[in-house]
C-alpha cells in the first residue's frame, strides 16, 4: 500500500482493502493549439489539479460508477456495455473500459468513484484526466502491463468513441506523461518528448476563466479537424508524399488550397503557421527570451481567432485586456476554444494589479467574477494504492 494521505477526504469511506485508487492531472498548454491532430508539436504540462478515481473489483459484470461531484450514479454491465445518451460522464469511464476489451483484455465488474479539483468547461481538460484516471486504474485491475502511450490512446479513442470529439493525442499525453516543473514539448506524429524544466525568471503563467461554454465545441471542433484534412487532400494531390499538415508549408497552401477553398486555406495556414511558433517558441524558451514566447502566444490568439475562427467575444476581450499592459508578456486563449481560459505570462512582480484590472473591466463589460488559477505543474496520472 501507498500514498494516500493527498486523497480528497470526501472519497475515503469509499477505499477498501481491495481498491484500487488513482489520480490524473488536467493540463495547460503554453502552446500548440489545434496541431495535434495534424501531427504537429505541443507544449503541454500536467497541473496539479486532478481527477481522482477508486475502483473496487466486483465478482460479477456489473460497472457502478457514482459521481460524488455531479451527485449522480450510473450502472451497467459489462455484456451491454455502450455509450449512453443519458449521463455524458459515464461515456469517459465506459470508452476507457470499451477500449481495454478491444485490446482483449478481460475486465470484470466494478464499484467506481470519482472526484476532482479541475474546473470543469474551462479549457483545462477534466474530460481527458478521467479518461486517463480510468486508463491507469485499469491497467493495473486488468494487470495488463500496457505502456504510458498505449493507456493514452486508449483515452483518446474514448474520446472519439464515446465522447464524440475527434481530438487530437495532446491532452490524454500530457495527462498520462506529466511531469512536476517540467513543459513535455511533444511531436505528435512520432510521440516522441522532451521534457523542458518550466524555467519563467521573474514571469508566472496565470489561466483566466472566462466562464464561457459554447455548445457547438464540439461539433466546431470536428469540422476544424475536417477542413485540415481538406486542406491536405487538396496538396497531396500534387505532392504526393504530404500525408498531413505537417508536412505542409504556406508555399504549398498558396498554391493548391487558396484557389480552391479560401476558408480551408485560412484553418490550413493556421496550422502551419502555429507549427513554426511552437518550434520558435521552444528557442525562445531554452534561451530565457520570455518577452518573445509572449509574443508568440498573442500571435497564436490572433490565428485562432482570425483564421482558425475558434474564439469567442469573452476570450478576445480577455487577451485585449492584457495585449497592452506592458506587465503582461503574453496571453492567448488556450485548448479548443469557443470558451474555457486565456494563458497569460504576465511578471510576476504586476500579478496582482493585472488581475485586478482584468477582473473589474471583465466584470463591467459581461458581470461575471473573473475567476484566476495560478499554474502550478505536477506530476502525471499515478495509482497510488493498488489493491
Ligand atoms: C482539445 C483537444 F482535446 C486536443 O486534442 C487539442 O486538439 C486541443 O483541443 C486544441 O489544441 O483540448
Amino acid at each position: 500500500m501507498t500514498e494516500t494521505k493527498m486523497l480528497p477526504a470526501s472519497l475515503e469511506q469509499f477505499i477498501k482493502e481491495t481498491s484500487i485508487v488513482s489520480f490524473a492531472p488536467g493540463r495547460i498548454n503554453l502552446l500548440g493549439e489545434h496541431t495535434d491532430y495534424n501531427d504537429g508539436f505541443v507544449m503541454p504540462a500536467s497541473i496539479d489539479k486532478r481527477m481522482y478515481f477508486v475502483l473496487t473489483p466486483r465478482e460479477d459484470s456489473t460497472i457502478n460508477l457514482k459521481s460524488l461531484d455531479m451527485k449522480q450514479d450510473f450502472s451497467i454491465t459489462i455484456e451491454n456495455l455502450a455509450k449512453t445518451d443519458h449521463k455524458t460522464w459515464a461515456n469517459y469511464i465506459l470508452g476507457v473500459v470499451d477500449g481495454f476489451i478491444k485490446k482483449g483484455l478481460q475486465v470484470k465488474g466494478f464499484d467506481a468513484v470519482f472526484t476532482g479539483n479541475i474546473p470543469i468547461g474551462a479549457g483545462v481538460s477534466s474530460s481527458a484526466a478521467l479518461e486517463c484516471a480510468v486508463a491507469v486504474t485499469l491497467n493495473a485491475y486488468t494487470n495488463a502491463g500496457l505502456d504510458k502511450s498505449t493507456l493514452a490512446q486508449i483515452a483518446q479513442k474514448a474520446e472519439h468513441n464515446f465522447a464524440g470529439v475527434q481530438c487530437g493525442i495532446m491532452d490524454q499525453f500530457a495527462s498520462v506523461f506529466g511531469k512536476k516543473d517540467a513543459l513535455i514539448k511533444l511531436d505528435c506524429r512520432s510521440l516522441e518528448h522532451e521534457y523542458k524544466p518550466l524555467k519563467l525568471e521573474g514571469a508566472s503563467l496565470l489561466l483566466f476563466d472566462s466562464d464561457v461554454k459554447h455548445s457547438l465545441a464540439s461539433s466546431e471542433y470536428n469540422v476544424r479537424r475536417k477542413q485540415c484534412e481538406e486542406g491536405v487532400a487538396m496538396v497531396k494531390k500534387y505532392v504526393p508524399l504530404v500525408d498531413s499538415l505537417r508536412d505542409v508549408s504556406l508555399e504549398m497552401l498558396d498554391k493548391y488550397v487558396y484557389p480552391n477553398d479560401t476558408v480551408v486555406y485560412n484553418r490550413c495556414r493556421y496550422v502551419v503557421e502555429e507549427n513554426q511558433r511552437v518550434q520558435q517558441v521552444a528557442a525562445f524558451l531554452e534561451a530565457g527570451n520570455l518577452k518573445a514566447v509572449g509574443q508568440k502566444m498573442f500571435e497564436t490568439h490572433a490565428g485562432l481567432r482570425g483564421l482558425y475562427e475558434v474564439s469567442c467575444k469573452e476570450l478576445d476581450f480577455l487577451v485585449s485586456a492584457v495585449s497592452d499592459n506592458p506587465n503582461v508578456l503574453g496571453g492567448r486563449l488556450m485548448g479548443g476554444g469557443f470558451g474555457g481560459c486565456t494563458i497569460n505570462l504576465i511578471k510576476t512582480d504586476a500579478v496582482d494589479e493585472v488581475i485586478q484590472q482584468v477582473g473589474e473591466s471583465y466584470h463591467k463589460q459581461y458581470n461575471k467574477e473573473l475567476k484566476v488559477y495560478p499554474v502550478s505543474i505536477g506530476d502525471g496520472a499515478t495509482v497510488i494504492k493498488n489493491g
